[in-house]
C-alpha cells in the first residue's frame, strides 16, 4: 500500500472535514465508502465505531479529526493551518472545537426532524453504505430514518422546549458569519485554518446540502454558501495571503456563544461525568435542555482547550486573558480545573488504543 486511505461516507459531517483538509493540504489520499464489515473492522483497529478514519501507508490507523489534523501538520508543515500568533491561535483552535462540536445538535435535528430531509438523507446512507444488506429498501431506510432520530434528535436533547434554541445556534451563526465572509474569504484571513475546517464539519455536508438547512442558507447567508464552495476548492499551493492581526471585532459574537453557550455545556458535561452519570440536563443560555447523553470525548475536548491556552507562552498570557475575558469566554473555560476525562490516558491519540463507542456515549 503506497496511499493515504480515508475510510468514510459522502454524506458524513466528519468525513467532510477531513476531505477538506486533505485537498487543501494536496495529500494524496484514497477515499474509502464504509460498509458494515468495514466499519467492524475500523472498530477493530481503532476502537471507535465512528468516521471517518484514516489508515497510513505504513498501515497504522487513526481516527478523531482533530488530533488527525495535528498529527498531519507535523508531517506536511507546510503551509500550516494554525496561525502563528500564539492569542490568535488559540482563539482559532476554539473557534474549531466550538463550531463542530456545538453546531453538530444543530446539523442533526435539521437532517432528522424535517420530513424532506429525513426522507432523502436515509435514501443516500442506504444507498452509500447499506447497499450489500440482503434486506428490502424500504425497510433499511425506515431503520435508518428511526435510529438517527431517537440516537441524534430525541435522545440528544433536541424536545419541542429546546427546539427554537437549537434552531437559533444554527440562524445566529449563519447570521455572525455572513458579516465575516463579506469582508475576508476565510474566517482568519486570507487563507483558511484549522477553524474553518472545524466550521466545515457542519457547513458542508449538512447545512449547505440538506434541503431544509440548505434553503436557509442560500437565502439569509449565500455568503456562508460562498465560503463552502470556495474551501472545498482551495488548494494551498494556490492560495497566498495574510490572517488576520488580532481579534476582528465580527468574531466576537461567535466566542460570545461559545462563552455563554458551549463552554457552560462543556462544564456541565464535565461535572456530570465526574458524578458518573449518564445523562444530564443541562441549562444552555435560559432554556432547560431535556435529558442528553454525558460525552466523554467532550470533557477531553475542554481539557485539550485548556492544554492549548496554557501552551500560549508566558508573555502573551495577559493578552489571551484579558481577549478571551472580554467575549465571556476565559472564566467558563477554567472552571473545572481537572476535568479528568481519561479519555486517551495512554497518550495514543489519534492512534488505536482507545475504547470509545462513539463520542455521545460513555465506555
Ligand atoms: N470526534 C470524531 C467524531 C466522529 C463522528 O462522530 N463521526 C460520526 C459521523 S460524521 C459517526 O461516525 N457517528 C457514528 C454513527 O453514526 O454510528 C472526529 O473528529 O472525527
Amino acid at each position: 500500500m503506497s496511499e493515504i486511505k480515508l475510510y468514510g461516507c459522502r454524506i458524513s459531517y466528519y468525513t467532510g472535514k477531513m476531505e477538506a483538509y486533505f485537498r487543501y493540504k494536496e495529500i494524496p489520499h484514497q477515499f474509502v465508502v464504509l460498509n458494515r464489515r468495514l466499519m467492524g473492522m475500523l472498530k477493530d483497529k481503532t476502537g471507535a465505531s465512528q468516521m471517518p478514519a484514516v489508515q497510513l501507508p505504513d498501515g497504522r490507523f487513526m481516527t478523531d479529526t482533530t488530533p488527525m489534523i495535528a498529527w498531519f501538520e507535523t508531517q506536511f508543515p507546510e503551509p500550516p493551518v494554525l496561525p502563528q500568533d500564539p492569542v490568535l491561535r488559540f482563539i482559532c483552535q476554539l473557534l474549531e472545537d466550538y463550531s463542530e462540536e456545538w453546531l453538530w445538535r444543530p446539523a442533526m435535528h435539521y437532517r432528522w426532524s424535517y420530513k424532506q430531509d429525513r426522507e432523502l438523507l436515509s435514501r443516500k446512507i442506504v444507498d452509500e453504505l447499506m447497499a450489500d444488506e440482503p434486506l428490502p429498501g424500504f425497510l433499511k431506510r425506515a431503520f435508518i430514518r428511526r435510529r438517527q432520530h431517537v440516537e441524534y434528535v430525541k435522545r440528544d436533547g433536541v424536545d419541542a422546549d429546546s427546539w427554537a434554541h437549537v434552531e437559533s445556534i444554527y440562524l445566529n451563526t449563519l447570521d455572525r458569519l455572513e458579516g465575516v465572509f463579506a469582508s475576508r474569504p476565510y474566517l482568519l484571513g486570507e487563507r483558511p485554518t484549522l477553524a474553518d475546517f472545524g466550521l466545515f464539519a457542519p457547513m458542508f455536508r449538512h447545512f449547505s446540502q440538506d434541503p431544509t438547512a440548505s434553503d436557509i442558507m442560500r437565502l439569509r447567508a449565500p455568503g456562508v454558501f460562498a465560503w463552502q464552495a470556495r474551501l472545498w476548492n482551495a488548494r494551498a499551493s494556490a492560495t497566498r495571503g495574510e490572517l488576520v492581526s488580532g481579534l476582528p471585532a465580527d468574531l466576537h459574537g461567535m466566542l460570545e456563544d461559545a462563552g455563554s453557550g458551549y463552554l457552560p455545556y462543556l462544564n456541565a458535561n464535565a461535572v456530570a461525568w465526574q458524578q458518573g452519570l449518564q445523562f444530564f440536563r443541562p441549562v444552555i443560555q435560559g432554556v432547560q435542555y431535556p435529558s442528553m447523553p454525558v460525552s466523554q470525548y467532550r470533557v477531553w475536548c475542554l481539557e485539550q482547550l485548556q492544554a492549548r491556552a496554557r501552551e500560549v507562552p508566558e508573555g502573551q498570557q495577559a493578552s489571551l486573558q484579558s481577549t478571551l475575558a472580554a467575549r465571556g469566554c476565559w472564566a467558563p473555560l477554567f472552571e473545572q480545573q481537572t476535568p479528568g476525562s481519561r479519555y486517551d490516558e495512554s497518550a495514543q491519540v489519534p492512534f488505536k488504543g482507545r475504547k470509545v463507542h462513539y463520542h455521545n456515549r460513555r465506555d
